[in-house]
Formats: structure tokens, sequence, C-alpha cells
């Protein structure tokens, strides 16, 4: 038996770790094994102005404009009216001075800003801005995946979106570090408000789907797949949804979404129990959450056996019931704690659910991150927790009999954090 939480020496993996070695062990694993973030806003730097990134954009996270209505009488249409710096300065103020950082979206800007050796105690904003205004972006960026340890980032991408799609077809110096995922909901959730920006393309479309539509709709997802080359087709969709039911929503998974998946071998990523607009006066932060009816997932991953979906939900009562789904469907993964319920205490109650239900067999986390330097906190975070889970995991098998070697705690946390992901979508490393 060996113990590696007190020795320098080099270890060999086959030897078993001593069970009060684990959780040290475990987590330095855990830091150590990079990962790939499987669902990001984030975009190359080659994109340019559509990277967000310093202090300002980290300040004004929607999530934490969300939290700033708690903290001040100001009112969101006040809040609208200003520019960014000032909206910034406010949440500050607000959140970081009058009060204590203690909400995970604002311990998340304390801990980026420690990272950067910056005083996460500052009355203004002086010194971090003037930091981030030295910082290079394609350098500052390449600083920001070491500290994070991700080794690729997956971006989001809306083939309806004019200038994202004006720079892929400039195409040029792409970096390897970064996928594309094929975001659907302009087509899926909102086509009746969309199909003419498609019709606009050359594309014979209507919005009844009547006609040639389907086939239409299908030339132009073969040439925008052709063009960013997506790792996945993704979606976001309500607890309201159903499959199949009446919908468009429902004809175009059926008839568009699962076929070119099929054909092409992607997965379909389904990103479930989003209420959107709850609030709208909040915009971007304005959405909510609903639990879901999980029989549509169910439906979809029986009747279409040799199609892969990552799903995702975001209620947190839907969890244990995605976990049960994944065990009587091969072609679901499980993925991530999703928007509110990346938090410590639930991402905690979920991937240990997820290891006593399903083993490594799921991806534990994705980013989410929007803005460059959130990729920080949010893998700092997450990285502490799933060790914990995996770390008391072990333990348990302990218990019962069996101790684990350095090379099997490597294999299982390589298995989480990029295995599984790779092979679901044939992602070729290196
Ligand atoms: O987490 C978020 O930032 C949300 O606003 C959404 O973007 C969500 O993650 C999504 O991809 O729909
Ligand atoms: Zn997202």
């Amino acid at each position: 038996m060996i113990n590696l939480d007190n020795s320098s020496t080099v270890q060999s993996p086959d030897l078993v770790i001593d069970p009060g070695a684990l959780s040290s062990t475990v987590a330095r694993v855990v830091e150590a094994t990079p990962v790939i973030d499987m669902h990001t806003h984030l975009f190359a730097p080659r994109f340019g102005s559509l990277n967000l990134w310093g202090i300002d954009e980290l300040l004004t996270y929607h999530y934490l404009i969300a939290e700033l209505f708690r903290s001040s009488d100001l009112q969101p249409a006040q809040f609208w009216e200003l520019d960014q710096k000032a909206r910034a300065d406010l949440i500050w103020e607000s959140l970081f001075v009058l009060n204590t950082p203690i909400s995970e979206a604002t311990r998340g800007v304390v801990a980026v800003l420690a990272a950067f050796g910056l005083d996460t105690n500052a009355k203004d904003l002086t010194q971090a801005r003037e930091f981030f205004a030295q910082q290079r972006a394609a350098e500052h960026f390449d600083v920001v995946l070491n500290l994070a340890n991700v080794s690729d980032v997956v971006m989001t991408n809306d083939p309806l979106d004019d200038a994202e799609m004006r720079l892929w077809r400039e195409g040029g110096g792409a970096d390897r570090r970064f996928h594309s995922a094929l975001r659907m909901d302009a087509i899926l959730n909102e086509w009746d408000a969309k199909y003419s920006l498609v019709e606009n393309l050359g594309f014979a479309v209507a919005k009844d789907l009547s006609g040639r539509t389907i086939p239409e709709l299908r030339r132009f997802l073969d040439h925008v797949i052709e063009l960013l080359k997506p790792l996945y087709l993704a979606v976001s969709l309500p607890d309201t949804f159903r499959y199949p039911d009446e919908s468009r929503c429902s004809r175009l998974i059926r008839d568009l979404v699962l076929p070119v998946c099929h054909e092409r071998q992607l997965p379909f990523a389904l990103m479930i129990g989003v209420r959107r607009q709850v609030n709208p006066a909040l915009r971007l932060a304005g959405d909510g959450v609903g639990r879901a009816g999980m029989e549509s997932l169910n439906r979809l991953a029986a009747e279409n056996p040799d199609n892969k979906f990552l799903v995702t939900v975001l209620s947190r009562e839907n969890q244990h019931e995605l976990c049960v789904s994944a065990r009587k469907f091969g072609n679901l993964m499980p993925f991530g704690c999703w928007w509110f319920l990346n938090n410590p205490s639930i991402i905690s109650e979920i991937t240990r659910e997820r290891i006593e239900l399903l083993g490594a067999s799921f991806i534990p986390q994705h980013s989410d991150a929007r803005v460059f330097e959130q990729l920080i906190y949010k893998w700092t975070h997450s990285r502490r927790i799933i060790a914990r889970a995996l770390a008391e995991a072990y333990e348990q098998l302990y218990a019962d009999g069996r101790a684990v070697t350095l090379a099997e705690v490597q294999r299982d946390v390589r298995r989480m954090f990029s295995g599984n992901f790779a092979a679901w979508t044939n992602l070729q490393r290196g």
C-alpha cells in the first residue's frame, strides 16, 4: 500500500492508494487532468469582437445582473440606460463593496481577481481595469486556458447569426483548441420569426414547413455543417417540451435533425427545462426553470437507437430521472450541471448521484462560460467538488473491500473529463 500524500518521490501508478491519502490524491489527479469544456458561449481568438473578456464583462455577466436587483433599489429599465462601465461599477459597489460576495457568481469574480493577483477588496475597479487593459487577447486566452487546465473549448454557434457566419466564411487560422457546436434554437424554437432569414440565404423554405421546406433546410444544414464542422447539434428546450407532438419543433426534430445527426454520426444535445423570459425586464437574465416531463426523452432514445443524445436538464427535480433514463438507454449521455445548477451544493449532489447510478459513464461538467476568465473559477470550483465526490466513492469502495490504484483514478478522471465526450463525438485529439 502506498501513501501518496506526503511523498515527493515518483509513484508507481499500479500501487494501491492508502485510504488516508485518497482525497488528496484524487484532488491532485483531478487538478492535473485537462478537461474538454463541452458547452461554452466563448469564441476562438480569431472571432475578435465576439470574444468577451475583462473585468467589465465579468461584472455584467447576466448571472450577476439578476443578483444586482436583490441588493439594489434600481429598476431594470434604469440599469439598461447605463453604459457598460457604469453597470459594472454599480454591480461592484452593490454586490462586492456594500455586500459580501458570498454567492457562487460573485465568488467567481473574486476567484478570477485573486488568480491574477488583483485586490479582491478594492473599493473601485481602477486596478482591475488597468490590469485587463494591458493584456493582449491571444496571449491572455492562453494564460486563462492554462490556469483553468482546459484543453478544448466547444463554442455555441448560431447558423443564423450574420456576424458569426461571416467570420466562418472568412475561415483562416483555425484554432485546434476550439470546436463548434451547431445551435438549432433559431430553427427549432423560433422558426416563425426566423424562417425568412433562411429564405433570404437562397433556400426555398416556408413558414408552415410545406412544399420543399424540409429538403431545403437539409441542404442549408449540410452547407453549414461542411463550413463549421460541428462536434454536435444542440437545442435548449422548455420544460413543456413534448416529443412527439403536433408542433413544428417536433416535426423538425423528427424529419430534419435526427436524420442529419444519424447520417453524419453527430450527437444531438438536448438542454431541457428552461422557461424563457419569466421576467423580460431582465433581458438575458430573465429566464427561469421548470420541471420537465422525461417521457419524451425516453421516447426519443428508444425510437432512435442509432442516434446519440447528449442530455442536460435544468431542474434539480429532473436529475434522478435523467440518471435512470441513462441506465435504460446507452445512447444517452448526461452532461454538466447547467446554469442554475452550477452551484457547489447542487454540483456535489448531482455528481454523487450520477457516480452512484452511472459509474464514470457521464460528463460531470461544462462551464457555460460567456466571459473568458470565467473558465478559471468555474473549473476551479467544479474540480474541487468533483474530486470530493469521487474520493468519497473510492472510500466507500475501499470500505466494501477494494482499494484503487493511481492508474485507476487517472483512468476514471480522464474518462469523465475528456474520454466520454471525445468518444461520443469522434473528436480527434492532439
Ligand atoms: O447559462 C447561460 O448562460 C444561459 O444563459 C444559457 O446560455 C444556456 O446555457 C443556454 O445555452 O441556453
Ligand atoms: Zn449555455
